[in-house]
């Protein structure tokens, strides 16, 4: 009994650690993982976004759920920036990604830090909450776009 749930415990470990040592079978592949995890970031954000900035009203409910979800999300894109992927299709990935792959790294885990701290941040429940967390996450984007994508 105790090897069956060791053995249930060791697969679903595999499962969730998936995303972070995800094997692509193509570049092609890695490049669609990657910029799907993005698409999912920004509406997800630019729901909050629109919220911060007044454009629709802001909903206790709907900040703490797309914050969960940046938060989530935050974490996936970089497993997709495998080597061989610099040039594969329709990407604005720029070569810098892989030439200063430590300042690439540190910024991805900024953003991490910063989804981190907006989702910990809309829990209160307020727009001041979320306003005062959500520029980090932005910012962040933002001089990671700078520095490593094409624009
Ligand atoms: C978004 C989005 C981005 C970033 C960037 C922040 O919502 O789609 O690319 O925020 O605009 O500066």
């Amino acid at each position: 009994m105790k090897s069956i749930v060791a053995l249930i415990l060791a697969a679903s470990a595999a499962t969730f650690a998936a995303p972070s040592m995800a094997q692509f079978a193509k570049p092609e592949d890695a490049v669609k993982y990657r910029q799907s995890a993005m698409t999912l970031m920004s509406a997800h954000l630019g729901r909050l976004g629109a919220m911060a900035t007044g454009k629709v009203p802001f909903d206790a409910k709907q900040a703490a759920d797309n914050a969960a979800v940046v938060e989530f999300v935050s974490k996936l894109p970089w497993a997709g920036f495998v080597e061989g992927s610099e040039k594969v299709g329709n990407t604005k990935a720029l070569p810098e990604i892989w030439s200063q792959s430590a300042k690439f790294k540190e910024t991805s885990d900024k953003l991490v830090s910063e989804a981190a701290k907006l989702n910990a941040a809309v829990k209160v429940g307020t727009l001041d909450s979320l306003k005062g967390a959500i520029g980090g996450v932005g910012g962040t984007c933002k001089s990671c776009h700078d520095n490593f994508r094409a624009n």
